[in-house]
Order: C-alpha cells, then structure tokens, then sequence
C-alpha cells in the first residue's frame, strides 16, 4: 500500500474519521492541520490566539502559519503519513510539493472523500464542534468550493487522485478506501 497519503475534500466529509482509523492500521503518522490549530487554541498559546478567531468564522488560517506546522512535523517522519485537511489552496499545494521534493519523499496518492451538501452539513450540526453552526458551516462549503477544490485539478493532473464515495457507514466508507488503496492509479 502507498504511505504517503492526502486525504482531500469538504467539510465533514469523514477526513478525520477515515485518516484516524486508516493510520491506527498501517501505523501512519496522521497529520490533521484542523487538530494541531484546536490544540494551539486549547492551550491558549500565541499562535493559538491568532486563529481563535479565524477558524470561528470558518476562514482558513494564513498559509504561513499552517505551513510553519506542517513542515516540522514531515521533517521527523520519513517512514509514512497521511494529511488531513492540509493543503487547502493552491499556495500551500504548491508548497507541500516544494517541500516533499526537498526532503526526496513525494505523495503517492490523494483519496478525494465525495458526497453532497445536505448530509455534511446535517453531519456537522450533529458533530456540535464551535465552529459547527449551519451560518459557518456554509460558509466552509464555499471557502471549500472556491480555495479548495481547485486542488482536484491540480492532484487530477499529477495523476494522483482517487475518488472515495463518502455516503455510507463510517465502515463501509472505510472499506471503500481501502478498496481505492489496493488498487492502481
Ligand atoms: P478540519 O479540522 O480539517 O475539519 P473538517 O473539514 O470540518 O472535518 P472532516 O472532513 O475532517 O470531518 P470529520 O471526520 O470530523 O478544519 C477545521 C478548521 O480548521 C477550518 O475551517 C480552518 O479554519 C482550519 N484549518 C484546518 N486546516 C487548515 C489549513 N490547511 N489551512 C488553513 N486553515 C485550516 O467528520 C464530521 C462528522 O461526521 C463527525 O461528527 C463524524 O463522526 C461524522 N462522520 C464521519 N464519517 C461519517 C459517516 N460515514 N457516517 C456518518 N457520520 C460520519
């Protein structure tokens, strides 16, 4: 199975869900930029205090600070990991691969998790997160339609993506990925 994963699409597809449980299994390194920001916001560090208000809004946190994050932890792990939730735009797409490229470990696959907008949001108001009411989720979905999604393309091009149909079960979506996994690009 590939070991350099990237786990790509809409709020409250199941990223978290599935990269948690894909990790656990294959001892990947489980990368989710969501998380690392809500423990910086726990701990009320400095940094946890410029994105408080951001990530209540539903925007995405500057590039330079996720990338700041991001690029310590893939320096400590050569072995395998999966992202989640990161990169969402252009800019931190491009960074990632200027940043994999120096450290001579490129990303094999990107699992893109489809499915429509009733069931996420309907997913997320039942998750109740802060930053989970219908006013923000909706403006997630169209942060995510218009900084995101230009990533499909971008990964579509470099022959790396694989859609995952994310409707069912949080066990038969994860069946659908290790279905995706086991198979050629
Ligand atoms: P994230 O933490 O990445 O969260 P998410 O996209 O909302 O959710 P995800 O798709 O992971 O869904 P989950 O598995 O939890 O982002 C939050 C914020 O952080 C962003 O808005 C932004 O401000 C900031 N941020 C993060 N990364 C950034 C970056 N790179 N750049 C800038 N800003 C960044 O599933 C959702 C719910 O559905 C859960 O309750 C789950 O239990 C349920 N569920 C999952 N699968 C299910 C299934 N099959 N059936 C039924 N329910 C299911």
């Amino acid at each position: 199975m590939n070991h350099r994963l990237l786990f790509l699409g809409p709020p409250g597809a199941g990223k978290g869900t599935q990269a948690q449980r894909l990790s656990e299994h294959h001892q990947l390194l489980h990368l989710s930029t969501g998380d690392l920001l809500r423990a910086e916001v726990k701990a009320a560090s400095d940094l946890g205090k410029q994105v408080e208000a951001v990530m209540a809004r539903g925007e995405l946190v500057s590039d330079a600070l996720v990338l700041a994050i991001v690029g310590e932890r893939l320096k400590t792990h050569a072995k395998g990991w999966l992202l989640d939730g990161f990169p969402r735009n252009l800019a931190q797409a491009e960074a990632l691969d200027d940043l994999l490229g120096g450290l001579e470990q490129p990303l094999q696959r990107v699992l893109l998790m489809e499915l429509d907008d009733e069931t996420l949001v309907s997913r997320l108001l039942n998750r109740g997160r802060t930053d989970d009411t219908e006013e923000v989720i909706r403006h997630r979905l169209n942060v995510y339609r218009e900084q995101t999604a230009p990533l499909i393309q971008h990964y579509e091009a470099l022959r790396l993506l694989s859609r995952v149909p994310s409707h069912g079960s949080v066990e038969e979506v994860a069946r659908e990925v290790e279905m995706v996994l086991g198979s050629p690009s």
